[in-house]
């Protein structure tokens, strides 16, 4: 079975979402977060940089959110949550869901990441900076989304995964109300069952 190494509010809610939605068996492994632990010799043989998530599926090991959100789909989905390589959307489908990590996610994360590296004396400027930056990615997203209801437009996919993460990092780190474009797609997200089962399952 589909094993998660996971912590609570991070990015392995990505691949256990994607599960539920294609109805894929898995189980979640808690770990311990601490940097104790995360750079332990047991943990980093598999975790290559101490990070979470990873998910081990046989004999696969993998530790990108993203890559998990994508072998999931075109492994286990049968078709759902994605344009086929030859529709129009394809190339949307990768954008988003690659600039929903590499470009949003990352920004919100590097406050926390400050925070954690200089607890004492975190520096106002990069905290402010980093959060220019991400709201800068939330509007671009708001601008993209427009009227339409998922960001392929109809159809829910995994790039609606992969934001619906930015957006939950976004409210943690950025702290700032989402503008009502914004509130009412996360709403849509966030009412999904599959994604409340998931909430449920890292509880
Ligand atoms: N790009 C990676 C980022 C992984 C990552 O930064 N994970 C966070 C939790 S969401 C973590 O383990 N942070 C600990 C650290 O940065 O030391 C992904 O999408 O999986």
């Amino acid at each position: 079975m589909i094993k998660i190494y996971h912590f609570p509010n991070t990015r392995g809610l990505r691949a256990i979402w994607t599960c539920e939605e294609l109805n894929v068996p898995y189980k979640i492994q808690i770990i311990d977060f601490s940097p104790k632990y995360r750079f332990s010799p047991e943990f980093l043989q598999i975790s290559p940089i101490g990070k979470v998530p990873i998910l081990q599926d046989d004999s696969i090991t993998m530790s990108e959110s993203g890559a998990m959100v994508h072998y999931l789909i075109d492994k286990y989905g049968a078709g759902k949550l994605r344009p086929t390589i030859d529709h129009p959307l394809y190339p949307t489908y990768l954008e988003w869901s690659w600039f929903a990590e590499a470009t949003f996610t990352s920004s919100s994360s590097e406050i926390i990441r400050h925070k954690r590296a200089f607890p004492e004396d975190a520096n106002i400027e990069v905290i402010t900076e980093f959060k220019r930056r991400a709201t800068f990615c939330l509007e671009a997203v708001m601008r993209f989304l427009g009227e339409k209801k998922w960001l392929l437009g109809e159809d829910f996919s995994g790039a609606d995964i992969m934001m619906g993460i930015a957006l939950t990092t976004y409210m943690r780190h950025v702290a700032e109300p989402f503008p009502p474009v914004m509130q009412s797609y996360f709403d849509r997200l966030s009412a999904r069952p599959a994604f409340i089962r998931t909430k449920q399952a890292e509880s």
